[in-house]
């Protein structure tokens, strides 16, 4: 157990959906029995700060702003008050989705993930409330690495699912707030990658591992001709070995003996 900072109680904080051109209204509250203050930077968002300066607020606060989304693509958004590497390790950081004007083409299924590290003073496999450890993040060295604030998130009777056939996309946000990402899918490959989420740009194909800095996002597709589980990995292995980071995509249906089997 851990006391993390959410939005709506969730890490990541909630995917917001647009599509370029249209204007939003932000507003965000803290609740009173919060200690310290929070804002929004939005990597979406042209004004000081990312909207950072509008949205600071204390404890039981509250605060609105206006944004036009002028430009597509998957972008992060954290908390931004001076302490921001404490605050996006214990858990604020999201996705805002621009989509181009015209959408993204339609899948089969979708999902969504953020990585981030945990500094705490207990080692990986404690249990327990466990505490925040700043020297840690000082020397970058996390104890948990972890998708969704899990350890093992979306394994075993939780993997996510999909069948032979489909279509996916995976949409990820690197909250850091120090490592970067250096995303894979064991057993099958980026089919359409955009790294950094530039939507703006034609994708990249085939691709076996994408850098995905903190501060940023991936959008990446994934075709499905043969059943398996796909493990959804930072290939920075000893992070999935010895600091909990995993998600697994169980991809069921009928075999196909042309593209994939074992022979002996
Ligand atoms: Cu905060």
């Amino acid at each position: 157990m851990f006391d993390f900072m959410t939005w709506n109680g969730q890490v990541p904080g909630p995917m917001i959906r647009v599509r370029q051109g249209d204007t939003i209204t932000l507003t965000v509250r803290s609740a009173a029995s919060n200690t310290r203050p929070h804002s929004v930077d939005m990597h979406a968002v042209f004004g000081t700060g990312g909207g950072s300066s509008a949205t600071l607020m204390p404890p039981g606060g509250s605060r609105r702003e206006f944004f036009k989304c002028m430009y597509p693509g998957a972008f992060i958004y954290h908390c931004a008050v001076p302490n921001m590497d404490e605050h996006i390790s214990r858990g604020m950081f999201g996705m805002i989705v621009v989509e181009p004007e015209d959408g993204l083409p339609p899948v089969d299924r979708e999902f969504y993930l953020g990585q981030h590290e945990l500094y705490t003073k207990e080692p990986f496999g404690s249990t327990g409330l466990l505490q925040f450890d700043y020297s840690s993040m000082e020397h970058e060295d996390p104890n948990f690495v972890l998708f969704n604030g899990t350890v093992g998130a979306f394994t075993g009777a939780s993997a996510l699912k999909a069948k032979v056939g489909e279509t996916i996309r995976v949409f990820m946000v690197s909250g850091g707030p120090n490592l970067t990402s250096s995303f894979h899918p064991i057993g099958n490959v980026w089919k359409n990658c955009w790294p950094q989420g530039a939507l703006a740009n034609a994708p990249l194909h085939y691709v076996q591992t994408q850098s995905v800095p903190p501060g940023s996002c991936f959008v990446g597709e994934m075709e499905l001709p043969v059943p398996e589980t796909i493990k959804l990995v930072d290939h920075a292995l000893t992070r999935v070995a010895r600091k909990g980071l995993l998600a697994e995509i169980a991809v069921e249906g009928q075999a196909n003996p042309g593209a994939y089997r074992a022979i002996s």
